[in-house]
């Protein structure tokens, strides 16, 4: 495992990466809160992040849900609002460029907050769905909800059902769809990055390991150690909108 760590003056990458770099076909990225952070988006397990204030179980769950909607609503509300003002950062559009370059790109995220469509990537797994989107409690369909609601008169599907963020909660399973295609993309690729994650949460920190276990080069960025830092191949030690912008650099460096 080889690590190079900010400040990146002397920016380097090994030479087995460089080579991986100009030769895969079939690169498989997974992307964490971490990712979204230079844009100004809090993440949720850092000091100041989302969870400092709260715990998951209090918000990030349906029981924290049927037990206080309008609490939760209101999280969700405030999040809404500061990702209407938050823009992609240098990070997500280098993956965007990322998604040209590779013949098979997937882009795995557990973000909900829609920047990297927003920085013109297309194939893009949300494992975790998407903030800006509700769905019915009783019957599944999507919903519209105001941006602005009286916590009073939560707001219902044409069933009379209640509408929830359509995001994945903490014991709730994973879009099948977009879970299955993660897994056969992480299960097929050569090089796979694992950026911008604390590598906490399943099944999704499960991904590199997988991909690496099927003999894939798997490369972590990451400003911080996490769990996954002592068992990747290559631990790029910074952030990921000053990283990626530099590892692009290395495409077609033959
Ligand atoms: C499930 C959507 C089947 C909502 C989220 C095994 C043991 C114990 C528990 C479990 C287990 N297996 C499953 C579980 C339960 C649970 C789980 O994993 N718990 C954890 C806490 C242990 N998993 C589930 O419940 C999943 N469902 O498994 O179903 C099942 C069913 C019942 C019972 C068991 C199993 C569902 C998980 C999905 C939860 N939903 N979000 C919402 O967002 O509102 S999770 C939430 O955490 C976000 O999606 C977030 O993305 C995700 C992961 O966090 P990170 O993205 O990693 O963010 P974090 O802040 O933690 O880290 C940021 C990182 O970035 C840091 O490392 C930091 O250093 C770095 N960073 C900062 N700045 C930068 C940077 N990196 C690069 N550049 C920078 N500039
Ligand atoms: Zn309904």
């Amino acid at each position: 495992m080889r690590l190079y760590s900010s400040p990146m003056k002397e920016f380097a990458i090994s030479e087995r990466l460089r080579n991986l770099l100009c030769r895969s076909t079939r690169v498989t990225v997974l992307t964490g809160a971490g990712v979204s952070a230079e844009s100004g988006v809090p993440t949720f397990r850092s000091p100041d992040g989302l969870w400092a204030k709260f715990k998951p179980e209090e918000l990030a769950t349906f029981d924290a849900f049927h037990r206080n909607p309008q609490l939760v609503w209101e999280w969700y509300n405030y999040r809404r609002r500061l990702m209407g003002e938050v823009l992609p950062n240098p990070g997500h559009r280098a993956l965007a460029e990322w998604e040209k370059y590779f013949v098979d790109f997937a882009l795995v995220t557990q973000n909900v907050d829609g920047l990297h469509r927003q920085a013109g990537s297309v194939q893009v797994y949300e494992l975790h769905g998407n903030i800006q989107k509700n769905k019915c409690v009783d019957c599944g369909k999507p919903g519209e909800v105001p941006d602005v609601f009286d916590p009073e008169n939560l707001p219902c599907c044409e069933c009379g059902g209640m509408l929830r963020p359509d995001v994945v909660w903490f014991g709730e399973l994973l879009p099948e769809s977009v879970i299955e295609k993660a897994w056969a993309k992480t299960e097929a690729c050569e090089l796979f990055f694992s950026i911008g994650t604390s590598s906490v949460v399943q099944p999704a920190a499960s991904l590199p390991l997988v991909a690496q276990r099927q003999g894939a080069y798997m490369v972590e960025i990451n400003p911080e150690e996490t769990p996954l830092s002592g068992v990747a191949d290559e631990v790029f030690r910074g952030l990921s909108g000053d990283i990626l912008p530099r590892i692009t650099e290395y495409f077609n460096d033959e």
